[in-house]
């Protein structure tokens, strides 16, 4: 029986939804879920109201409204479809993305997108009055992280988009049986989504009013006229914002971060890392390493759980970036894409007259004319200023569970999540850091390679390509309390705990003067391989003034045992020389990037920078502007 007494929204309610609805709603016994529910179709005014439970009809109905109302169509294999976002909607738009906070707060958040709360809110619910009229609204329950665990966050969805619950039913854990059970009934996550108006081809019309406005004081985040999924479903990138905020009054830690385990058959052996890179830079390829485990690719909670550093992939599924995946480079997740019968959303691809999908880098000829993200699509199409569309987007996607990956961790579920050995931190850098170097420890890895970390831009945010940004643990994007405060939790986090993960640069985009790459894709294995064996202490390293780096010997073996390949001293020495003027120019950009941005930032951190440019001045006076490896001793 509920004991709910909403006098408010119960008969508006009983006259939106079905009585079986109402019923699943009452069942939940949540009175704060009610009055969310309540308020949120008063504001809307859809017709109609559906409360989904956990039952696999439900999940069937989702998936076949999508169809019905061609947000999602059939593709030739079975259980394929494809979406398409409108043309001008194609990426995260951080423009229209405000964390709402209090007044007091604005000048404290710097670079993190901050609008004062009650202004943000007044301006969206202005927009979303009225907007679900004509339209059905679902409400999905789904959990982050595994249910019932240390690490869940219990999360209510609202849309009026069947895409969206559809992308959440394959990408997030169900979550009304967990809202039955969970102990505090009126803490989850709340979510408002509408697409609004709808063009001729199913997308946006209003597009000036997309706004994307993350309640920091509430933790209820309103979305509003998009589609594409990093603005729409609110259990990921709008989640991940909230959570942070969340960890961080809390003491622990949601990170832009994959979740994987290096598998070293010889020793019997499975170590898990985790791994912050920016969208589009090699996180995905790095989770999805051939002969590794992945348990995720995008979002980890970590928390000390009995002096243990623990994570957990916060979703169950992959929205992954489609271009370059082809049968050479990503042959699993090419694979799985290429089988029928299995659930997954293709994004934004070319479908052609086979109505199959192609996408940019798939490696096979793809037909001359078809439909795409700007409609219908052949080869001599241009855009309004002349510029050719090419035949599928550079930030297509695929939706699908993690469950159908072959390479799946066991261990990817274990309520208690996974001891954490080691931390990679990985950028987009062509001149600067080697492809891996290991922190003296865990602070100085913080300082000086988490928050000095840049990354060129890419098609996974709407705006210019190609420019080079600094992006503190790869999260600025997502960075939701003053960056200054969420540095220190980053340090602290590991205080009194029984071991510390070794931290890691990575760099896996090293050009020659020429602009060619200076290792093949696949040599991160390497690299991973070779921190493996740091953790265990079985490889001795080279000390550079900022950590420790491989031995030649160490590395030869590897790349021989993994891929039979002969690594050349010469390439070595290429690869892991110590670049002094290219660090120093990049901590003096940092130093000016959190002078400008981070008004929060205590004086401590740029003390550390600043003598570390010192000292790395007075090296140079002593080896010029480059460390051969093994000519550096520490002093
Ligand atoms: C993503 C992103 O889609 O970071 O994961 O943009
Ligand atoms: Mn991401």
């Amino acid at each position: 029986m509920s004991s709910i007494d909403n006098k408010r929204y119960a008969p508006l309610l009983k006259e939106k939804m079905s009585a079986e609805n109402y019923r699943k709603l009452l069942e939940l016994d949540n009175p704060a879920l009610f009055e969310f529910v309540g308020e949120y179709t008063e504001l809307c005014e859809p017709d109609s109201v559906y409360m989904c439970d956990d039952s696999d009809e439900d999940a069937e109905y989702i998936r076949k409204k999508s169809l019905e109302l061609k947000e999602e169509k059939p593709l030739a294999k079975e259980g394929h479809t494809i979406h398409y976002d409108g043309f001008n909607d194609q990426g995260r738009a951080p423009g229209a993305t405000k964390n709402l906070v209090r007044k007091e707060l604005v000048p404290l958040m710097g670079a993190l997108l901050a609008k004062e709360r009650e202004e943000g809110l007044a301006e969206v619910r202005g927009i979303l009055k009225g907007i679900m009229k004509g339209k059905q609204a679902i409400i999905k329950l789904s959990c982050e992280g595994p249910t019932h665990s240390p690490f869940s966050i219990a999360c209510a969805q609202m849309t009026d988009s069947f895409y969206v619950c559809h992308s959440e039913e394959l990408l997030y854990r169900r979550g009304y049986e967990h809202f039955l059970r969970m102990a505090s009934k009126d803490k989850f996550f709340r979510f408002v989504h509408s697409a609004g108006s709808l063009d001729e081809n199913g997308n946006c019309l209003d597009l000036e009013k997309r706004r994307i406005y993350q309640d920091m004081e509430d933790y209820i985040v309103l979305s509003t006229n998009n589609q594409y999924a990093g603005n729409s479903v609110g259990l990921k990138k709008h989640a991940m914002r909230l959570a942070i905020k969340l960890a961080g009054t809390e003491g622990w830690l949601c990170e832009h971060m994959f979740v994987m385990s290096i598998q070293n058959e010889k020793k019997a052996r499975s170590t898990h890392f985790c791994g912050a890179f920016p969208s589009a830079c090699g996180k995905t390829a790095t989770a999805m390493l051939p002969g590794e485990k992945i348990i995720g690719d995008d979002i980890a909670y970590f928390r000390n759980i009995d002096g243990e550093f623990r994570a957990v992939n916060v979703e169950n599924g992959i929205f992954g970036i489609i271009k370059d995946v082809n049968a050479l480079d990503d042959p699993l997740i090419f694979k799985t894409l290429q089988t029928p019968g299995l659930e997954m959303i293709f994004s934004n691809v070319l479908t052609g007259p086979d109505n199959e999908p192609y996408w940019l880098g798939m490696g096979v000829d793809h037909p001359m004319r078809g439909w795409n993200f700007s409609g219908e699509w052949s080869e001599d199409k241009t855009d309004r200023q002349d510029n050719p569309i090419p035949f599928a987007h550079s930030n297509a996607r695929y939706t699908l569970r993690l469950g159908y990956l072959e390479n799946i961790d066991p261990v990817y579920n274990d309520r208690n999540g996974v001891l954490v050995r080691g931390v990679i931190y990985g950028g987009r850098d062509s001149d600067t850091s080697v492809p891996i170097e290991e922190s003296a420890d865990w602070e100085s890895g913080i300082i000086l390679k988490a928050c000095t970390l840049e990354s060129e831009t890419t098609s996974a945010t709407i705006g210019q390509e190609g420019v080079l940004a600094p992006q503190p643990m790869a999260n600025l994007d997502f960075i939701s309390y003053p960056i200054g405060a969420y540095i220190r939790n980053n340090i602290r986090f590991v205080e009194g705990m029984k071991q510390v993960p070794r931290i890691y640069a990575v760099n896996y985009f090293l050009r020659d003067e020429k602009g060619d790459f200076l290792t093949h894709k696949l040599a991160k294995k390497v690299w991973l391989h070779w921190a493996e064996q740091r953790i265990y202490n079985e490889v001795d390293a080279y000390r550079t003034p900022l950590g420790f780096i491989p031995k030649y010997e160490d590395l030869k073996s590897l790349f021989q045992q993994i891929f039979q390949e002969d690594f050349s001293k010469e390439l070595y020495q290429e690869l892991f020389k110590f670049r002094i003027d290219a660090w120093t120019a990049k901590i003096s950009r940092a130093i000016r990037f959190y002078k400008r941005t981070a008004p929060d930032c205590p004086e401590e951190y740029f003390s550390i920078w600043r003598s570390t440019i010192k000292e790395l001045q007075d090296i140079r006076r002593e080896f010029g502007p480059f460390i051969a490896p093994g000519a550096y001793k520490e002093r």
